[in-house]
């Protein structure tokens, strides 16, 4: 079995978009290659998908930085940090639990929660609590789809998610001073879990997600910031109070269970009004205004109507 480290990435890997572009063509005709991945070998697996109305145009940052700019706090606090060590961690096989207030509770194997032939490419922009944002082609489908087989009980109104705890695999768990309380942990309201646009990830850049990314499956909601994107997920629980957040508890006035990107609401340490796009230029590259909601208010700023975004932050 071959774990990929960034010194075996060949530079004829780094894709430019108009590479990616023609080689995403190919592939989504490549229907019988969907998904070996996922239950084959460690090494990136290309996926089939469809394309995706909610995609962005905008240019996707470059694979090299998707994959080698990261947090991912179990595997260390360095942004090069997860690429370099996250190989530990093992990805076959999977299993989320999905409990709670559900009517289809179990412990899933993770090629039983996935249908191949629904993954949809998403290219989303993302944007990062520090103050940073990318644009990433995910490969994934609606974490909505996934709440819809499980059958929810009415008194469901969070889904909470949480990381894998295998500190013999993850360097940064067995740390003496943890730098959170381990397993991270995160949760959405149900209607924000169920809305088109919040995604489970299970591959970007048209291939199977590289363990740094949070592989094999793990949350994008574009709307908010990066951290409420709980990588390597290993468990859903339908609740009925909002539950705990890893850096909510961590830094409450910090960061708060919402955490809907708002260049108005400033972090108490920095302003939010303007982000550095990675890749663009280095230290003297101009930063771009911040947009409400990320870009994505027309699709859901209804589901914060009549809430104070400076309380519910
Ligand atoms: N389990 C876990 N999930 C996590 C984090 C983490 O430290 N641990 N970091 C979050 C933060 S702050 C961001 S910005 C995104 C980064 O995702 P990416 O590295 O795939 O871009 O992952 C989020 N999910
Ligand atoms: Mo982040």
């Amino acid at each position: 079995m071959l774990i990929r480290r960034p010194s075996d990435i060949l530079p004829s890997e780094i894709t430019s978009r108009d590479i990616y572009l023609n080689r995403r063509q190919w592939m989504t005709g490549a229907a019988g290659l969907a998904f070996a991945g996922l239950a084959g070998s460690a090494d990136a697996a290309p996926l089939s998908t469809v394309k995706s109305p909610f995609s962005t145009d905008e240019k996707p940052t470059s694979r090299e930085d998707v994959t080698h700019y990261n947090n991912y706090y179990e595997f260390g606090v360095d942004k090069s940090a997860p690429a370099a060590n996250a190989h530990t961690l093992k990805t076959k096989p999977w299993t989320v639990k999905i409990d709670g207030l559900v009517d289809k509770p179990a412990d899933y194997a993770l090629e039983d929660l996935i249908k191949p032939a629904t993954l949809e490419e998403r290219i989303y922009r993302m944007r990062c609590v520090e103050g940073w944002s990318m644009v990433i082609p995910w490969v994934g489908f609606p974490l909505a789809d996934l709440i819809k087989r499980v059958e929810p009980k009415s008194g469901a109104k969070y889904v909470a998610f949480e990381t894998v705890y295998r500190p013999a695999e993850m360097v940064g768990q067995r740390g003496i001073l943890p730098v959170l309380d381990w397993p991270y942990v995160e949760g959405l309201r149900m209607d924000e879990a169920t809305h088109p646009l919040a995604l489970l990830a299970v591959g970007l850049y048209g291939e199977t997600l590289e363990n740094q990314n949070g592989a094999p499956i793990r949350l994008v909601v574009p709307w908010k910031y990066g951290f409420k994107g709980i990588k390597s997920i290993t468990r859903l629980s339908f609740v009925e109070k909002e539950p705990p957040t890893s850096w909510n508890r961590q830094a409450s006035n910090e960061y708060g269970f919402y955490a809907n990107v708002n260049p108005a609401v400033d972090h108490p340490r920095w302003s939010q009004a303007t982000e550095r796009r990675i890749g663009e230029g280095g230290l003297f590259a101009k930063r771009r205004p911040t947009l409400l909601f990320n870009g994505y208010a027309d699709q859901v700023a209804s589901l914060y109507s009549g809430m104070d975004l400076r309380k519910f932050y």
